[in-house]
C-alpha cells in the first residue's frame, strides 16, 4: 500500500467537542481541513468549524447567515419524510429543487507551541459576510508574502462556490478583499513567492457541461486580478483521482521543481492525497506526478466519521526534508502526519 504518511500517535489532535460553539443553539458538528502557518514562534491552524442546531429526530435543520434576522442566522427546518427533500449526502441536501449545506462553517484559529497540542480560540476568527458567503466560509489556505498572511478560502452561497481572500499581519485584524475568483471555483493555493514577476495560484474550476474538476494555474499582478489561466492537471479515469482533483496548500520550492500536494477523489467520494512536481520557472509544466496516492484514508478515524474515507489537506509546514501536514479526517477531526519530501519526490513518475 503506497501510503507515505507517518501519522501522529496523538491523532486525532482536535475533535468537535474541543471547540466551543459560536453561539447558543448551535453545536459543532465537524472540524475540517485547516490552513497552517507559523507566527511568532507558534504554529497556528485556521480551522473550518462546521455547526448546526441539534438535529431532532425526523427533522433536517441547517443554519443560514441572514442579515435580516436579529441573530444574523436563519434556520431552515425540513421534515425528513418530506417528498421534496433529497438528503442522501450528509454534507448537503436538496429541498424543493434548491441546494443547501447541512452545516454552516466559519474559520477559527487554534494555537500550539509543540505542533501537537492545539488550543482553539473561544470565538470565530472569520465568519461569512454578505450575499456570496451566506452558506458560510470553508477550507482556508494560508500563505505569507512580504510579512502579510493571505487567506484564500471558499465562500458558499445559493450563487455557488467561489474563492475569497482576506489578509492579516497580526492575526488580530483582517482586511477582507472579497471574492477574487467567481463560482464555480475553490481549492485556491497561492505560491509563496512571485514567479516571473507575477503572483501565482493553483485553483479548481468545476465544469458541468464540458470539462471536469481539474487543477488550473493563474497569474496576477496584485493577488486580486487573475489571468493567464492554464489547466495543468486533470482527473484520471480508472485511478484513485478519477473524479476530481484540487490543490492542497502552497507549493513547496525544491531544487527539482515546485512540489504541490493535492487531493483526488474517485467516483465513490474516497479522498486521497497525491503530489505534482511543477517546473520552477514555468509551473504550467507538470514534470512528474503520483501514480499511487501518497496518503489514503487507512486509519479508523479517516474511514469513519461525518463523511468517511476522506483525508483532505490544505495546510502544511516544510522544514528541510520534513513536511508536517495537518489534515481533516473523515470530515470530522483534525490530524497530523509527517512526510519525507525526498521520499515523496522519489515516488513521482514522469509518465503520469
Ligand atoms: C469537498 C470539500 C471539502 C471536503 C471534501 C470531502 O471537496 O467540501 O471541504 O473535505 O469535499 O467531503
Amino acid at each position: 500500500m503506497a501510503d507515505l504518511a507517518q501519522r501522529f500517535a496523538q491523532n486525532p489532535l482536535l475533535r468537535p467537542a474541543d471547540v466551543r460553539p459560536s453561539r447558543e443553539g448551535l453545536e459543532v458538528e465537524c472540524l475540517l481541513n485547516p490552513g497552517v502557518f507559523r507566527y511568532q514562534g507558534r504554529i497556528g491552524l485556521v480551522l473550518r468549524v462546521a455547526e448546526r442546531p441539534r438535529q431532532e429526530p425526523g427533522v433536517r435543520s441547517t443554519p443560514i447567515l441572514d442579515p435580516h434576522e436579529p441573530s444574523g442566522i436563519a434556520v431552515l427546518s425540513v421534515r425528513t419524510d418530506d417528498p421534496d427533500l433529497d438528503d442522501s449526502d450528509p454534507r448537503a441536501f436538496t429541498y424543493q429543487g434548491k441546494k443547501y449545506l447541512t452545516t454552516l462553517s466559519h474559520l477559527r484559529l487554534a494555537w500550539s507551541d509543540d505542533g501537537i497540542h492545539f488550543a482553539p480560540d473561544p470565538a470565530p476568527t472569520l465568519i461569512g459576510h454578505g450575499q456570496l458567503e451566506s452558506y458560510g466560509i470553508e477550507d482556508s489556505r494560508v500563505t505569507e508574502l512580504d510579512g502579510v498572511f493571505y487567506l484564500t478560502y471558499t465562500g458558499v452561497s445559493p450563487s455557488g462556490v467561489g474563492v475569497c481572500l482576506s489578509s492579516t499581519r497580526d492575526w488580530q485584524t483582517f482586511a477582507n478583499h472579497g471574492m477574487i475568483i467567481p463560482p464555480s471555483n475553490k481549492d485556491c493555493a497561492l505560491f509563496p513567492q512571485k514567479v516571473g514577476g507575477s503572483y501565482l495560484c493553483l485553483h479548481r474550476p468545476s465544469n458541468i457541461y464540458i470539462g471536469g474538476h481539474d487543477i488550473w494555474l493563474a497569474a496576477s499582478p496584485d493577488l486580486m486580478h487573475w489571468g493567464n489561466h492554464a489547466c495543468i492537471a486533470w482527473s484520471r479515469p480508472g485511478m484513485w483521482d478519477s473524479a476530481r482533483v484540487g490543490a492542497g496548500a502552497e507549493p513547496i520550492w525544491t531544487e527539482r521543481g515546485w512540489l504541490a500536494i493535492y487531493h483526488g477523489a474517485d467516483e465513490h467520494h474516497r479522498y486521497c492525497l497525491g503530489a505534482l512536481l511543477l517546473d520552477l520557472n514555468d509551473p504550467t509544466q507538470v514534470l512528474a506526478r503520483s501514480i499511487e496516492p501518497i496518503m489514503e484514508p487507512n486509519a479508523p478515524y479517516e474511514q469513519t466519521g461525518f463523511f468517511g474515507n476522506v483525508v483532505f489537506a490544505n495546510g502544511h509546514l516544510a522544514d528541510g526534508d520534513t513536511i508536517t501536514l495537518y489534515y481533516g479526517a473523515a470530515d470530522e477531526v483534525i490530524c497530523g502526519a509527517h512526510f519525507s519530501l525526498q521520499e515523496i519526490l522519489g515516488t513521482l513518475s514522469k509518465a503520469a
